[in-house]
């Protein structure tokens, strides 16, 4: 078995390798919530949908969120009626979020809802929310204390960052299942997303940072910084806001109470020896997922350095 802690789009990418080269029902994976935003009134949790719709083989591979060839003629219509639409929803995917809303209207849980999506895009790998609690990531920023999305898209992620407010992750409980996939599971992985904004919330909330450290499995991080720059998204020029350096060894730095092995691009192969004098094993590869084979070879160098860790003399977890 093995659990993956995951944000979007990176995270998705990732996983495409990871459900080929192991079985797709033994991975779980804890997604997070913290980006989840109410639009027109429906209930959107983006992390959620790009995993599903990428795992589904059905995400747009041009953004790597949304659906491929979706139309946006409703998103057209709210516009007519001068509703604001700078999140872009497609029609495809309000279906989604139309299901997803009147659902948790019945009282059903976040959980229940993605398990069923799951059974309907006929995706084997379990995806499960960090929480069933709502736990929005707010930003503060020089123009104001904001919603993840107002940050993420409506502003383009151009503001500064000051700091990621997950005060309410911290109050959120993990849902059902959550902190035991990672007690009771052969491995854990943070994929290559946002450290601060896609898995800060998950160990942010109540019980998951204490069940990493605690966890016997060897727990893995793949570094979403490639020569100082980001994969996709915001990272580097927010750890720079944040008075870190954009480098995959101050990735390493900020998990490593978290972790045994640190996986890393071969362009940042310099700064290995630096990282395993921290006590971590390094892994030093091709992080750059542009074809399928390049998604499963990071996978399998994930999993095989995880093994070793496993077997090796003192096993995982003895540092931590
Ligand atoms: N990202 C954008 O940059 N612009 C959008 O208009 C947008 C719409 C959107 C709709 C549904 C969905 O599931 C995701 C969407 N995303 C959009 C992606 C999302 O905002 C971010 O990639 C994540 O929240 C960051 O992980």
């Amino acid at each position: 078995m093995i659990t993956v802690l995951a944000g979007g789009v990176g995270a998705a990418r990732f996983l495409e390798g990871l459900a080929a080269v192991v079985p797709p029902e033994e991975i779980t994976v804890i997604v997070n919530t913290g980006d989840d935003a109410q639009f027109h009134g429906l209930h959107i949790s983006p992390d959620l949908d790009t995993v599903l719709y990428t795992l589904a083989g059905l995400v747009s591979r041009e953004t790597g969120w949304g659906i491929e060839g979706d139309s946006f003629y409703a998103l057209s219509a709210l516009q007519r009626l001068g509703v604001e639409t700078w999140f872009r929803l497609g029609d495809q995917d309000l279906a989604t979020h139309l299901y997803r809303t009147r659902r948790l209207r019945e009282s059903a849980s976040l959980s229940l809802v993605t398990q069923e999506l799951c059974r309907r895009f006929g995706v084997l790998t379990r995806l499960v929310p960090m929480s069933d609690d709502p736990a929005p990531t707010r930003v503060q920023t020089p123009e104001g204390n904001l919603p993840l999305q107002e940050y993420f898209v409506k502003l383009k992620q151009e503001p500064e960052v000051l700091r990621v407010d997950l005060s309410a992750a911290a109050l959120a409980h993990p849902a059902e299942g959550v902190t035991e996939s990672i007690m009771r599971t052969d491995g854990v992985i943070f994929a290559p997303s946002n450290p601060f904004i896609s898995i800060g919330p998950i160990l942010s909330v109540q019980g998951i940072r204490e069940a990493i450290r605690n966890t016997p499995a060897p727990v893995a991080a793949i570094s979403p910084i490639v020569g100082g720059k980001a994969l996709k998204g915001p990272a580097a020029r927010m750890m720079r806001s944040l008075g870190l350096t954009a480098s995959a060894a101050a990735v390493a730095e900020y998990y490593k109470d978290f972790l045994d092995v640190f996986v890393m691009d071969v362009q940042d192969a310099e700064l290995a020896p630096g990282i395993e004098a921290s006590g971590l094993k390094t892994v030093v590869t091709s992080t750059v997922m542009d074809s399928a084979e390049a998604k499963k070879n990071l996978a399998r160098a994930t999993i095989e350095a995880m093994q070793e860790v496993r077997y090796s003399p003192g096993g995982a977890g003895k540092e931590r």
